[in-house]
């Protein structure tokens, strides 16, 4: 091994066909909450909360069946309900996507909220207006060239399943959500190549209601990590069930899983870190190796006999998750963390609804996530080695408090983070990673999935609107934007400043 090779002398590179675009999801920029017969999902009961450290995410997370019900009665259209306003995508969505468009986007990752094609999740047969709106959304990227990369489950299910199912941990869920897929397949099989089943899936340990609609106090009696693991076992099946139904009903298509990669370095040599590293990373991949590999590893059966964990599940839940493998890989990367025997008086960090101890080496965001290309390229490098199979990388970028003046964002700390994740990207293709785009965050501004924040802000695009929901939502252009447009232009070619 030579270490100039690995650390200076490898040239990024990009090849012919990359897919450079962006992210959004429909919760936090559709807004149009309640219209056109859609029903509340879960996203549209959290609020911002006063009087809380915005950077503490735990907290801004808790949710009781009280809090619900206080949001259900809440009816202003300003307030902490963020999500329900989002960007106004919903009625802007052909202005943002000829902004797309502008900067080149060759794909936008978008979701189909689950609630407007089947408001309760129990109905029959979808709304027409639902349907039609995707139908409508997916034709406008066509015409407009870019490549619609879908996400079925970001964080959007149904309010009702809370109540009358308590989320995914009842297994009637599985059923509830392919009536759904089967929709989105045939409606929209012509329209879309890629596909992903749910958002950061591993994500149900850190918000179990975001992510699965669970609330705590639902459960009295039982263990809150068994809920979670039975849970999260309903939602592969579910995942696997879409993956096979999509090879049927829209063949050409490809199915990929999400996981939100958080790499984990040991601190120091000492072999306890490593370990320690070694065991939150595989933590990590849990779901996605089911995903991928169609089977449990066997580190978590043991991990569930010791703890005295039973999930239900069955021999045809087996054959079912082996049936249902995914096509491609995809993932979002925003930062990395340390692991070490020896947490005790250590500067602490704040991550995706997580923290832990500082790396010494690492800058971090106002909302104290740890900034680290490197570990993208380490990620990229990793994954590929384990999983053997095409990566996307589906979301990173940055939160900023962005200044609005004379009509545009100078967003010169955006452009530093892009330029830096970039080249590590393209170093790990020159590497030999087979990577099928890239697609940042929150590209138009929209509201935060753990704050509820319009103020946390991600994108090339500056929308006008504050936490409250006061402001025009017109869109105009950062700084970033003609940067990014270059960069797709020269295929990545061309990362220096403007
Ligand atoms: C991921 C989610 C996104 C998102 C992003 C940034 O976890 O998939 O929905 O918003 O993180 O997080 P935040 O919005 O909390 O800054």
């Amino acid at each position: 091994m030579n270490a100039k090779d690995v650390l200076t002398e490898l040239k990024p590179e990009f090849p012919r066909g990359f897919l450079w675009g962006g992210a959004l999801a429909a919760n936090q920029c559709e807004g149009a909450w309640d219209a056109d017969g859609k029903g509340p999902s879960v996203a549209d009961v959290t609020r911002r909360k006063e009087n809380i450290d915005p950077k503490d995410y735990k907290g801004s997370h808790a949710i009781s069946l009280a809090d619900i019900h206080a949001a259900l009665e809440w009816t202003d259209e300003l307030g902490p309900y963020g999500k329900r306003r989002g960007n106004k995508f919903y009625e802007r969505y052909l202005e943002d996507l000829d902004l797309c468009a502008e900067m080149g986007f060759k794909t936008l990752r978008v979701s189909i909220q689950w609630t407007r094609l089947f408001p309760e999740a129990e109905e029959k047969q979808p709304l027409e207006a639902g349907v039609r709106f995707y139908r409508q959304l997916f034709e406008a990227m066509r015409e407009r060239s870019i490549e619609p990369l879908v996400t079925l489950h970001h964080y959007e299910q149904p309010l009702a399943t809370v109540f009358n199912r308590r989320g995914w941990y009842d297994r009637g869920m599985i059923e509830l959500f392919n009536r759904f897929t089967e929709v989105c397949f045939r409606e929209y099989g012509d329209l879309v190549t890629y596909w992903l089943t749910f958002n950061e899936v591993d994500s149900i340990f850190r918000h179990p209601f975001t992510t699965a609609g669970l609330v705590e106090e639902q459960f009295e009696g039982l263990d809150m990590e068994q809920v979670c693991y039975q849970a999260l076992h309903h939602q592969l099946v579910a995942a696997a069930v879409a993956t096979t139904q999509m090879h049927e009903l829209a063949p050409g298509g490809r199915m990929g899983c999400m996981l939100t990669k958080t790499l984990h370095y040991p601190l120091t040599s000492h072999p306890d870190d490593q370990l320690l590293a070694q065991r939150v990373n595989r933590e990590n991949h849990l779901a996605s190796d089911v995903h991928a590999f169609g089977e449990y590893p066997g580190w978590v059966l043991k991990e569930w006999e010791r703890k005295g964990i039973t999930v239900e599940r069955t021999d045809a839940d087996a054959a079912v998750l082996k049936e249902g493998v995914i096509d491609y890989f995809s993932f979002s990367y925003y930062m990395s963390m340390v692991s070490t025997r020896d947490e005790a008086d250590k500067e602490k960090v704040s991550g995706n609804l997580t923290s832990g101890v500082k790396n010494p080496y690492l800058d971090v965001t106002e909302w104290n996530w740890q900034i680290d290309p490197e570990g993208l390229r380490f990620s990229l490098i990793d994954l590929y080695d384990r999983y053997r199979m095409p990566l996307f990388i589906v979301e990173n970028g940055i939160g900023a408090i962005d200044e609005f003046k004379d009509g545009t964002v100078v967003d010169d700390y955006r452009i530093a983070y892009f330029r830096s994740h970039i080249t590590e990207i393209g170093k790990a293709i020159a590497d030999g990673v087979d990577l099928l785009g890239y697609t940042p965050w929150g590209c138009i501004d929209l509201v935060s999935m753990s704050t509820c924040q319009m103020s946390k802000r991600y994108g090339f695009v500056y929308v006008d609107a504050d936490d409250e929901g006061h402001g025009t939502y017109d869109r105009s252009k950062k700084k970033s934007f003609d940067w990014y447009a270059r960069v797709i232009a020269t295929n990545g070619a061309n990362l220096e400043d403007l």
